[in-house]
C-alpha cells in the first residue's frame, strides 16, 4: 500500500486539528498516521488529535516548514516506509508554510494528497491585513491547492462572502471550499477527494519572519480550577493573544479543553474516554511588537485566578 500525503496548514486556530479529528473519524477511509507540529514547546495538538491507533507522531521545538528539516526528513522517510498506511496527514504548524513540505509527496512510497490551507470565516480577511501576521497568512494561501473556508457555523454570512473573496484573491490557484455549517463532517470527507491540480514545487525555504513575529510561553496549572473564572479571564486577555489552548481540570476531576482562537474562548469537557493528559496546562501566543508584554500580562491575570507555574518564559 501506498499512503497518500495530505498537508494541512492555516493559520493560529483556524481549525487545522479540528480537520483532522473529522478526517480520522470516519471522513478519511482507512489506516491513517498523522503528524503533528504545534508552534509552543509543548505539543496540545498530540493530546487533543483522537487517532484511534495511537498513530499521531509529535514533532516539536521548532516550526516543521523551517526549523525542524532534520526530524521531519526521519519521520517521512520512517512513515513512507510502512506499508500499512492507507493516508499521512501532517498538521502543519499555525505559523508554518505547508508548501514547504509538499515536496515530500513525490518522495518514493508516498501518493501525492492535497495541499489544504484552512481559513477561519470569521477573522481571514483581518488576518491577510495585518501588519504583523498578514505576510505568513497569504504566503499559506499562496500554497494551497484547496482552501477550506472553517467556522461558516460562526460567522455572519456577509463574513463568509468577504472571507471567500479574500481567499480566491490570495490564493487564485487554488480551489476555494465553504465548510457545510450543518455538515462539516460532511465537507472533510469530500475534500480529499477532490480533483487538485499540484503546484509546482516551490524553490528552497526562503527565510522569512513567520518564527519570529510570535511569541509563545507555556503555563503549568497547579491543580483543579475554577473554570468559570478561567474562562472569563482568559476572555479578557483575548485581544492580545492570538491563541491559547490547552487542558485544565476541575474541581470534580474532569479535564476541559481550552480554545482561544480569533478572539473566541471554547472551553469543552474531553470525552471520557479520552485518555487523562500527564498535566493542566495551557499554551499561550501572541504576535507583534507589544508580544512579550502581552504574553506576561495573560500570565499574570492567569494566575490570579489559578496558580499557574511559568514552564517557559518566553523565548522565541
Ligand atoms: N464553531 C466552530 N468552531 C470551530 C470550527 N473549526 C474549529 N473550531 C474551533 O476553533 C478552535 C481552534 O480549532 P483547532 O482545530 O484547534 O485549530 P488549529 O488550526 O488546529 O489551531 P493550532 O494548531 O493551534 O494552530 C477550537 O475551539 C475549535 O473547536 C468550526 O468549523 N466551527
Ligand atoms: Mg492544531
Ligand atoms: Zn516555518
Amino acid at each position: 500500500m501506498t499512503p497518500r500525503l495530505g498537508l494541512i496548514g492555516g493559520y493560529l486556530g483556524s481549525g487545522k486539528s479540528t480537520l483532522v479529528n473529522r478526517l480520522l473519524s470516519g471522513a478519511l477511509p482507512g489506516r491513517t498516521a498523522v503528524v503533528v507540529n504545534d508552534f509552543g514547546s509543548v505539543n496540545i495538538d498530540a493530546d487533543l488529535i483522537r487517532s484511534a491507533d495511537g498513530d499521531t507522531i509529535e514533532l516539536s521545538n521548532g516550526c516543521i516548514c523551517c526549523q525542524l528539516n532534520d526530524d521531519v526528513a526521519r519521520t517521512m522517510t520512517a512513515l513512507a516506509a510502512r506499508e500499512d498506511l492507507d493516508n499521512v496527514i501532517c498538521e502543519v504548524s499555525g505559523v508554518g508554510d505547508p508548501g514547504e513540505l509538499a515536496a515530500w509527496r513525490s518522495y518514493p512510497g508516498f501518493a501525492p494528497g492535497p495541499v489544504v490551507v484552512c481559513a477561519d470565516a470569521t477573522a481571514i480577511v483581518r488576518l491577510s491585513r495585518d501588519q504583523y501576521v498578514g505576510d505568513t497568512v497569504r504566503r499559506q494561501l499562496g500554497s494551497a491547492e484547496l482552501v477550506l473556508v472553517t467556522k461558516t457555523d460562526l460567522a455572519a454570512h456577509r463574513d463568509v462572502t468577504a472571507a471567500l473573496a479574500i481567499c480566491e484573491a490570495s490564493a487564485p490557484q487554488a480551489f476555494v471550499v465553504q465548510q457545510d455549517p450543518l455538515d462539516p463532517q460532511l465537507t472533510a470527507a469530500r475534500l480529499f477527494g477532490l480533483d487538485v491540480r499540484p503546484l509546482e514545487p516551490t524553490g528552497p525555504v526562503v527565510a522569512d519572519e513567520h518564527a519570529d513575529v510570535h511569541s509563545t510561553c507555556t503555563v503549568e496549572v497547579a491543580g483543579p480550577i475554577d473554570v468559570d473564572s478561567f474562562r472569563r479571564v482568559l476572555s479578557a486577555q483575548s485581544e492580545w493573544l492570538v491563541r491559547a489552548k490547552g487542558i485544565v481540570q476541575d474541581a470534580d476531576g474532569r479535564w476541559h479543553e481550552v480554545h482561544l482562537a480569533a478572539g473566541r474562548v471554547e472551553v469543552t469537557e474531553r470525552l471520557a474516554e479520552a485518555p487523562a493528559p500527564d498535566a493542566a496546562r495551557l499554551v499561550l501566543i501572541s504576535a507583534g511588537a507589544e508580544r512579550t508584554a502581552s504574553l506576561e500580562n495573560a500570565r499574570s491575570a492567569l494566575a490570579a485566578v489559578v496558580g499557574v507555574v511559568p514552564l517557559a518564559i518566553p523565548g522565541r
